[in-house]
Order: C-alpha cells, then structure tokens, then sequence
C-alpha cells in the first residue's frame, strides 16, 4: 500500500470472482467497497482475474502457471467461490482455493459465526443475541496436506486402494495455537476449545493435543477445553452461548463452521479471512460458501457474506472504521427485514446490496 501521513489510504486489491455465484457476490461485495470509496478517505485500484472453471475450459488449468507471481504485489485477493460441474471439484479447488491458500501460506482462516438481527435462527434460544463464536481453521497442513495416492494399477478391476494422509507439524500447530488463543485475549470471553479425533487418530492429532497443553501454560487468563469434533458438532447446537474461539485442524473446521453458519441462519452469510500473519503475501478474503450452481446467475445468491469478507478485508488494510461501517449497515439491513430466499426474504441479491449501500449513506 501507498501512505500518504500515517494512514494508508490507496490499496491495490485482486478480485478473482471464479465460478457460479461467487461472481454475483463478488460483484456485490466491490460494490459495497466502491460507495464507500467515493465517500473519500481511501481508494482502491482494482484488478479482476477470470480464473476459475472457464478458465479450466479453455486453457486446461483453473489459473495460470505464473499466477502467484501476478497477485504478490496485491495488498489484498478478494475471492468468490470456487467449483462447477463440469470440472471435477478436486481438480478445481485444488487448482485455484488452495494453490493460493497454500502458496500464499495463508495459515490462519477465520470464520467468525455471526448471529444478524432480523435472521431467523434454528437455535432459537431466548439469549440467541449472546452467540457469537468464532472458528479458527488451520490452513495449510492438516488432512489437506495433499499426501497420498491411488493404486492405478488396480483401478477398474474392483480392487483399487487410495491412501490420504494428514500431515501434523508441531510449528503448523503451535502457530495457529497462538493465533486463537490471541485472538481470544482480543474478546469479551476469553476461551479457546480445541476441537480433535484424538481418541483414533492416535498421531497427527495427539501431537496436537500436545501442542495444545504447551501454548496454553502461556495464557493462564484464558480458559480452555478439548473437545472431540462428533462431541463439539452437539455442543454447537446444544450448548452455543459456551463457545468463543474454536480452533480445529483444516477439515474438521471446515466441517463445523459451516454447521455453525447454518445454525446462524445460512451458509450465505458467513464471511472469512484467510491470513498470511507475518504479512509476507496477500491475505484473502471470501464468503465461506461455495460456487452453488443450482441458483447461480438467479440472482437469488445472498451477498452478506462476502460483504462481511470485504469488511474482514477492510479491517486487515487498517481500515477498522469503514469496516465497523459495513458490519453496521448490514445488520440495519438484515434487522429491516431485506433479506435473500435463503433466510425467509423476498429479495434479490442487488436489492440487498442496494440497502447496504444505500444504508452506508456515502
Ligand atoms: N468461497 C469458498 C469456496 O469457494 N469454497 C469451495 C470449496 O469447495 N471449499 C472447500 C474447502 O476449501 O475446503
């Protein structure tokens, strides 16, 4: 980022939208961030990347080989979602999502579960105001290491074995350890629980539990637990308002942040930050759900949360003030009643985004 006195205010930022609705909520998101900018006080310099499923369809790979090299300069990758049917979904998220997840060595993925008012949730709990817990998902190694194979000179004769290992190293622990665990100093209830199959995955996530044991003797303020992820999965909706920070390894996260999301109302509305920490490569910013093809290009896909991304995105830049804004403005919107199919509305996806926008008053 260029400065001008002590605050940054010019921000070169890659949008890469990819596949299904990812493209209308992208869309939706840089409008937001566009009022906002001809508000004053900072400005963006987009640039759009078309990578993803069409891209595959034409060049035989879901970015180019030099890729990476292309977004380093950026201060910051807005993305969409990744997946279509006419790829094969490993080959498309291993192609796009994780290659700059894990090429950027974006080792921390936050997916706060937001409860918004005017959303309905299955909770339903008279305290439901009071929930508000977030996910911390390690990022780069885990069972999304990537090790393993299929025994191709068995395949088609009914006989095939696969192997697919989870790598676990104690620097990939201890990092995302102390990132949720100084997370949590930041919150109104200080608690991480740290979420493993340790009873039968008797390695990897020992060795996490070990981890675990080590980083939390150095935050004595704050309180802990270890819960398995099947245990973890009912406390999510048994026990909700006993949750703060939930660190959990790459897949089991995945897994319950969604569940979390969907508790909050819908998948649509939760947003994510996918962190390089030290700051050496872009951070990036995307709504947790998927590309959805099944609405994609109804214009029914609901944007909040990749408006919540960018919001994310804006409070990494340095931004805190406009971020607090759009948080704002999308809960005025959602408390109003504008609200996608997805959480009981009638609203289109620009119609929402208009009301964000409209709501920010710029
Ligand atoms: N915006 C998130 C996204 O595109 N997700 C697609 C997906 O299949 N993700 C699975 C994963 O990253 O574990």
């Amino acid at each position: 980022p260029s400065t001008r006195g002590a605050a940054v205010t010019e921000f070169r930022i890659a949008a890469i939208p990819a596949d299904g609705i990812g493209r209308e909520v992208v869309a939706a998101g840089r409008a937001v961030l566009d009022a906002l900018q001809a508000g004053g006080g900072f400005s963006i310099a987009w640039e759009e990347f078309p990578w993803g499923s069409d891209y595959y369809a034409e060049h035989g790979v879901m970015m180019p080989e030099d890729g990476l090299a292309a977004l380093e300069g950026f201060d910051a990758i807005y993305f969409g979602a990744v997946g279509w049917p006419t790829v094969p979904d490993h080959v498309s998220l291993w192609g796009l999502r994780l290659r700059i997840c894990q090429g950027f060595d974006q080792w921390a993925n936050v997916r706060p579960v937001q409860f918004l008012p005017g959303i309905e949730s299955p909770l339903r709990k008279a305290d439901e105001a009071a929930l508000d817990w977030v996910v911390v998902r390690e990022n780069s190694e885990g069972e999304y290491a990537g090790l393993g194979g299929r025994n191709l000179a068995s395949r088609g004769r009914g006989g095939e074995i696969a192997v697919q290992s989870a790598l676990f190293t104690e620097v990939g622990c201890e990092r995302i350890m102390r990132f949720a665990f100084d997370l949590a100093r930041t919150r109104t209830r200080r608690k991480v629980a740290s979420v493993t199959k340790s009873n039968a995955q008797q390695y990897g996530m020992v060795l996490w539990d070990d981890v675990f044991r080590r980083v939390a003797a150095d935050y004595p303020d704050v309180e802990t637990e270890r819960v398995l992820v099947d245990a973890m999965a009912a406390k999510f909706v048994l026990h909700p308002e006993d949750l703060s920070v939930v660190v959990a390894s790459n897949l089991n996260a995945d897994i319950l942040s969604d569940l979390g999301s969907a508790l909050a109302g819908s998948l649509g509305l939760a947003a994510s930050a996918n962190l390089n920490p030290e700051r050496r490569f872009p951070s990036m910013f995307e709504p947790v759900h998927g590309s959805a093809p099944d609405i994609a290009g109804r214009g029914a896909a609901n944007p909040v949360g990749a408006i919540g991304s960018a919001a994310m995105m804006l409070e990494h830049l340095g931004r805190r003030e406009e971020a607090a804004r759009v948080a704002a403005a999308v809960e005025a919107v959602t408390a109003r009643g504008v609200r996608t199919r997805d959480v009981g509305g009638t609203a289109s996806t620009d119609e929402v985004t208009a009301a964000v926008v409209a709501e920010l008053g710029v």
